[in-house]
């Protein structure tokens, strides 16, 4: 077994340059391990908490505290590990050690398990077969929490090429996507500055509806067939802009208000008129009534819960209840542990949601995600397209299609 013989931490920035968690970890007294916590803008209320008080200092402090309870467990062990850290924090959400803590050291421990053991991650994390290659879901164009006023209130038109034959096909088609996105915006406004927001995603002055057009146009542009070679998605991040005191959807940059009728009727159009084969919080966290009617309204579309289910087990629990669901963002610092990440996935699996696992806007230039996405059966990868800390993990994909494990891409249809 691959023993935790060391492990330290620091403190270091992330792509937006905020303070974040690193950890290594040490196996046998040669394997080392190394992961960094990422952190996101549009943050659900039941996420992890990633620094005690909200001060990364606290963090690091916490785990120098603790550090020596997980000498000798072994590092392949996510379950020991989630253990050692439910033993200094048994909080809900991870908020007396921190959730960057739990992340950092629960991913630097299965990384250094998988050199010791010479396999890769995805391997370690489920040795059995067949693995498949998730669709990347590329954030093409943006705004809310992550680009300024003036862009579009909804957070993220995805680009997803579901046509492509093989991983690299897939990942070349988002890149000319995108910079062919770059030149229809130009001939709309030729003051367009090539702002990109958080992710990568082109940040140009337009409202809602402006921008699904020209995602439109830009498929039309590279040749593409909507739906068929390149599809379209959106994630609304709607918890960002619902206003709970008059229970509407405020569209603020565009000046619109949608009640919660308006705002399911807004979504079906979209998803009919675009043929969007991913819809991702379209409607506010608590809403599971709302969403299990548009995930019953749409079978062919992956309508997905990132802030209604938080990584969290019995929140998919709860939305099978509800019927709510058809797909699930796997984001493992909203669970905290890689071990609650996975526990997630099961009960995912085990109810046939599809899981997509996905990156933070605040990211750093690791590449885990692209094993765990390839270890959980994920149908796509949510991680961007532009942006060294996005294009690490889009190539780290590229690097697991030398193994021939791998076979083909992902089923997309929904399965519930
Ligand atoms: C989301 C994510 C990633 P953030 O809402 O899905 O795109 O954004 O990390 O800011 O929560
Ligand atoms: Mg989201």
């Amino acid at each position: 077994m691959p023993s935790i013989t060391a492990l330290d931490a620091r403190i270091v920035f992330n792509s937006r340059g905020s303070k974040t968690i690193e950890v290594d970890v040490v196996t046998d007294k040669r394997f080392s391990g190394r992961a960094c916590a990422p952190s996101g803008a549009s943050v659900g209320k039941l996420e992890a908490q990633s620094f005690p008080d909200n001060k990364p200092e606290k963090a690091l402090i916490a785990f120098k505290a603790n550090r020596r309870k997980f000498i000798g467990l072994d590092a392949s062990d996510t379950k020991a590990v989630f253990e050692a850290l439910r033993s200094v924090d048994r909080t809900d959400n991870y908020s007396k050690i921190g959730g960057s803590v739990a992340y950092a050291l629960s991913i630097a421990a299965v990384d250094s398990a998988a050199k010791a053991r010479g396999v890769p991650l995805f391997r370690l994390l489920n040795p059995k077969k067949p693995y498949r290659f998730p669709f990347p879901l590329g954030n093409v164009l943006g705004g809310g929490a992550h680009a300024g006023p003036g862009t579009p209130d909804i957070q993220e038109i995805l680009a997803c090429p579901v046509g492509a034959n093989d991983i690299k096909e897939a990942l070349e088609m988002n890149f000319h996507f995108h910079s062919e996105m770059r030149k229809v915006i130009e001939s709309l406004d030729s003051r367009f500055t090539y702002g990109r927001g958080d992710e990568g995603a082109w940040a140009p002055n337009v409202n809602n509806d402006q921008a699904l057009s020209i995602a439109e146009k830009t498929i039309e542009r590279c040749g593409y067939r909507l739906g068929k070679d390149m599809a379209l998605g959106i994630d609304f991040a709607s918890s960002s802009f619902w206003d709970e005191k008059n229970n509407v959807y405020d569209y603020k940059r565009q000046g619109i208000k949608r009640n919660t009728a308006d705002q399911i009727e807004f979504a079906n159009s979209l998803i009919k008129e675009y043929k969007l084969v991913y819809v991702e919080d379209p409607v506010h966290e608590t809403d599971f009534e709302s969403m299990a009617i548009l995930t019953k309204q749409n079978p062919k579309t992956l309508v997905t819960g990132d802030d209604m289910l938080v990584t969290n087990a019995a929140m998919v629990k709860k939305a099978v209840g509800f019927g709510a669901c058809s797909g699930a963002i796997l984001k493992v610092n909203q669970a905290g542990s890689l071990y609650d990440a996975l526990q997630f996935a099961k009960e995912c699996t085990k109810n046939g949601i599809g899981i997509i696992t996905s990156h933070r806007s605040g990211e750093s230039v690791d590449s885990h995600i692209a094993h765990i996405a390839v270890a959980t059966g994920s149908k796509m990868i949510k991680t961007g397209v532009l942006g060294g800390e996005r294009v690490a993990k889009l190539n780290e994909l590229l690097r697991l299609s030398e193994y021939d494990l791998i076979e083909g891409m992902a089923e997309l249809t929904p399965t519930t």
